[in-house]
């Protein structure tokens, strides 16, 4: 049998995803070395159209990261949202009740800057890195195996970060017995289109309308991003863009429909909605970070900030390990990070059930969903409540 290339790093990762690549970035800086093993190629990872709002507290930690410039440069600061609602739309002012803004510039950029920047010479990214396994992740000398262009190697490393997402390879490496797992599927979807059009509105709309929730977001001044609520089981082809651009005006409401300028898909897809969460965040060696171990659904536009929250955690736990030989922090990882993520499932799934079409017509869920909508336009607490969850939580 053919000898597996030998290499060895302080700290293996899986997955050039936001939290792969910021986790690298940050210890980098504070000179731990790392090694990225990616499955895909970077075409393909740049390439994926994903999130598109970053909390006050991502922002910082990009800035942190000394990989904000052309964020400073192209992001749009927002501080405010509005909700469509009862035919008519309510502002909710993120700055004035919460202090903070929140800034639209897409998770592509955001990966884009960040490999950038670790291939400037932080460190290398391993791309279309084949079948990558985890061994021994329960000693002081857990390996990464994997293959690339048919030769195998071995990475030896101090600790494994699991940023491989949601299908990755690293929660599946944990033992079944020591798992929690806490879930909710939704009986719903997003269908959403990318466009080079104008955006309908300067700051983002969630709308409620009985036809179901829309979402008008956008990406710069020339490029949008909506959404549809959708059943999880339809297709694509049941969607031509003149079909999904009139029910995006009739959601959207009357208006703002005049001003939703239309043009073909750049991206049309559609994702299913899911709340989960995987605990421990740890298993010995390994640690997870990310879609790894949670998903929320993207109504809250939580799950890249879930990424980079988790990364604030594990980065300043792994550097007071190497510089000061201090443990505490890796060792309260998975409840530090969890408390924080839990916060976001909770108004990720509460903002999903306000805004959807849930109940049926009539039911006095229906009722309940109504009147916890009026109380949220009618109160200045419950805006507060709402807009300090929405530019983020602290750390
Ligand atoms: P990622 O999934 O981004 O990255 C994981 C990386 O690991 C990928 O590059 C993958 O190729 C790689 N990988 C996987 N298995 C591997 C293996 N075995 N070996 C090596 N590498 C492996 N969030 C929002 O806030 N707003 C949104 O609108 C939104 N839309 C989304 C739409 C879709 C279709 C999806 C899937 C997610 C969306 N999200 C959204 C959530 C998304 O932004 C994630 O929260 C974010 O990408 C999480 O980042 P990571 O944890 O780094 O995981
Ligand atoms: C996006 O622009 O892709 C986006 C914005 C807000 C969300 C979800 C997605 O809540």
């Amino acid at each position: 049998m053919r000898m597996a290339r030998q290499q060895r790093t302080q700290v293996g990762i899986i997955g050039a995803g936001p939290a792969g690549l910021l986790l690298a970035r940050l210890l980098k800086l504070n000179g731990i070395e790392s090694v990225i093993l990616e499955d895909r190629s970077r075409a393909y990872v740049e390439a994926r159209i994903r999130a598109g709002v970053l909390e006050h507290g991502t922002v910082k930690l990009l800035e942190e990261a000394g990989v904000a410039e052309r964020l400073h440069r192209e992001g749009l600061v927002h501080e405010g949202v509005e909700l469509g609602v009862n035919g008519g739309r309510f502002r909710i002012d993120l700055a004035g009740l919460a202090g903070k803004t929140i800034t639209v510039y897409g998770q592509s950029e955001v990966v884009q800057d960040l490999i950038a920047a670790r291939l400037a010479g932080d460190g290398p990214i391993v791309w279309e890195a084949a079948d990558v396994a985890l061994h021994d992740i329960e000693t002081e000398r857990p390996r990464l195996t994997y293959r690339v262009d048919g030769v195998d190697h071995e990475l030896a490393c101090d600790f494994i970060a699991g940023c491989d997402g949601f299908r990755g390879v690293s929660r599946a490496s944990l033992p079944a017995s020591n798992l929690r797992v806490y879930e909710q599927v939704y009986p719903f979807g997003w269908l959403g289109i990318l466009a080079d059009v104008p955006p309908c509105a300067e700051e983002l709309i969630y709308a409620s309308h009985p036809n179901g929730f829309a979402l008008a977001s956008m990406r710069s001044p020339t490029r949008s991003r909506y959404y549809i609520q959708c059943d999880r089981h339809e297709k694509l082809e049941d969607w031509p863009d003149d079909r999904l651009w009139d029910e995006l005006r009739r959601r959207l409401g009357p208006d703002v429909a005049p001003h939703v300028t239309t043009g073909p898909a750049l991206e049309k897809s559609i994702t299913g909605l899911h709340s989960f969460v995987c605990l421990p965040m740890r298993h010995g060696r390994l640690f997870l970070a990310g879609d790894a171990a949670h998903i929320v659904p993207p109504t809250g536009a939580k799950g890249l900030n879930l990424a980079a929250s988790d990364i604030h955690y594990l980065s300043r736990a792994l550097v007071s390990l190497y510089a000061r030989n201090d443990g505490t922090l890796l060792g309260a990882y998975s409840d530090q990070a969890s408390a924080r993520v839990w916060k976001a499932e909770r108004f990720s799934w509460w903002l999903t059930l306000l805004m959807h079409k849930v109940h049926p017509d009539g039911s006095f869920a229906e009722q309940m969903q109504r009147a916890e909508i009026d109380y949220l336009l009618s109160s200045p607490a419950g805006q507060t409540v709402f807009a300090e969850n929405y530019v983020g939580l602290p750390f």
